[in-house]
């Protein structure tokens, strides 16, 4: 595409406000550089990379915006912050950098989303490429930037695509895209559930192949799509990947046609058998053969933080699912980790992001746990939780966790799976669990 004379405005000098800085600038694309805090990170190396670059740092100027012919959001600001909606409103383009991605990728994509499992999912369906020999590309969300994934040796994109990111596309054009399954998080951010799903949604935008949830309604495209979705999750069915009972034994299957028993997958629980079908649906209608798929189900360990195991104490597990960071995710990994009658003692807690922790109740109740609370929510939690469930309160992870084993018997389970956010006590999750970890060894070198 030829750069426009008009100056491009980008929002956020973030990893992604860096890989559209660098984007735009080997087209010889003129742009302004913005970010709402006063100290924005990468402010040296942006100003040794780009020294005759415009950088406005602090509260957004809208003139600086309405003097722009198209402007690049960050995932991590809305656009409905007020200087950019003005900005739209006034007719200025408003995109982001998955948007700017699909414009220039020359191969397929496979467009993930959802409120738990993308990166599982993304991970997964990149292996399979690899097994098969496929020249792949693995990022968004996960981790690398979009535009640092563009190259034209690529043969397949594997994108995880959060709400934040699909906000600003209009037509992503994926060979096949999914939502995964859909719960409450980031309401901190969205007005209400539907603005969420929404944004969710724009995931399907001229898509050629949909992978739906058959569980989960709300992953359904709107009738308008015209695109007849595959199905993935419950039992086998024609134009599905579900389970099949053949002779007592549950096989991962195509249709009626069975793959893989679901036993010999390594990332363990039933929320893991719909993780491992719906990357066999999307590999599938991306072209992966089913061999390759079947051969990286059997060796995929999963990534760490997820229902990980760490370690074990006196006949006590210990569990690192610090990406457990919405009550959606808890509840997957509560179920898959429950051990009735024995006891899952979970550590929840931190920033809460606006949800109602009683939906934990129930699930919590039924798996026979305990409760050590941690973080800025803790009281939100115990209010909404107390009454059912018994409850201790702990002021940092290691004391969580020495609570935790304090009132554990030989066969319970200890699980950090805090259904909020870490960054009140945390750098990240990744720093969370392996806050946890240390403190699990401590423990168990006492
Ligand atoms: N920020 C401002 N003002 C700005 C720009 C950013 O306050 O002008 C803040 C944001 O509110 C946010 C932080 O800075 O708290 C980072 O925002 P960013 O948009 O600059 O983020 P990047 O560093 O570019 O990283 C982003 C994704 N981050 C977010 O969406 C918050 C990364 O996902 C992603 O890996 C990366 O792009 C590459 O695609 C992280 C994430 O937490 C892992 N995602 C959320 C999630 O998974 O729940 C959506
Ligand atoms: P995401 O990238 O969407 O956050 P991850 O693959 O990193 O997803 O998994 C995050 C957490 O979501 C896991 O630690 C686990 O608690 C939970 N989880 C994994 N798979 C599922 C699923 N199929 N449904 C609900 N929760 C899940």
């Amino acid at each position: 595409m030829i750069a426009t004379s008009k100056v491009k405005a980008v929002i956020g000098t973030g990893i992604t406000g860096l890989s559209v800085a660098r984007f735009l600038a080997a087209q010889q694309q003129a742009f302004v550089l913005l970010d709402t805090r006063a100290a924005p990170p990468n402010l040296e190396q942006v100003k040794k990379e780009f020294p005759g670059v415009t950088v406005e740092c602090g509260e957004l100027n809208p003139q600086t915006l309405l003097a722009c012919d198209e402007i690049i959001v960050s995932p991590g600001v809305a656009v409905a912050t007020p200087a950019i909606a003005q900005a739209q409103a006034a007719g200025i383009s408003v995109v982001g950098d998955i948007e700017l991605f699909s414009r220039y990728a020359r191969a397929p994509i496979v467009a993930i989303t959802g409120s738990n499992a993308k990166s599982t999912v993304t991970s997964l369906v990149g292996e399979m490429a690899k097994t098969a020999g496929i020249r792949v590309a693995v990022g968004g969300n996960l981790g690398t930037p979009a535009l640092e994934l563009l190259d034209d040796q690529v043969e397949l994109y594997v994108m995880e695509l959060s709400s934040f990111q699909l906000e600003t596309v209009t037509k992503l054009n994926a060979k096949v895209a999914t939502i995964l399954n859909i719960s409450a998080d980031h309401l901190d951010r969205y007005d209400n559930m539907r603005a969420y799903i929404l944004a969710k949604l724009r995931v399907y935008f001229g898509a050629e192949n949909i992978v739906v949830n058959r569980n989960d309604v709300l992953t359904q495209p709107p009738l308008a799509a015209g695109v007849k979705p595959v199905y993935f999750g419950g039992r086998a069915d024609f134009g599905s990947f579900g389970l099949l009972s053949r002779d007592g034994v549950e096989f991962l299957a195509k249709n009626l046609t069975p793959l893989m028993p679901a036993a010999e997958l390594k990332i363990r629980g039933r929320h893991n058998i719909d993780n491992a079908l719906a990357a066999l649906a999307l590999g599938d209608a991306a072209g992966i053969p089913l061999d390759a798929m079947v051969a990286t189900l059997k060796n995929f360990s999963g990534l760490r933080h997820r229902c990980e195991f760490v370690a074990e104490k006196n006949a006590v597990e210990f569990y690192n699912d610090s990406k457990g960071t919405n009550i959606g995710a808890t509840l997957a990994a509560i179920s898959g980790l429950a051990r009735n009658p024995q006891q899952l003692i979970v550590i929840l807690g931190g920033e809460g992001k606006g949800q109602d922790f009683a939906e934990l109740t129930s699930a919590l109740a039924a798996a026979n746990c305990r409760a050590v609370l941690i973080g800025r929510d803790a009281p939100l939690i115990e209010q909404a939780i107390a009454s059912t469930v018994a409850v201790s309160l702990a002021g940092s992870m290691q004391d969580a966790v020495n609570k935790a084993f304090a009132l554990a018997h030989p066969g319970d389970a200890i699980l950090l799976s805090p259904a909020c956010a870490s960054f009140d006590m945390f750098k990240n999750y990744e720093d969370r669990g392996e806050k946890f970890c240390l403190a699990v060894r401590e423990l168990c070198q006492s």
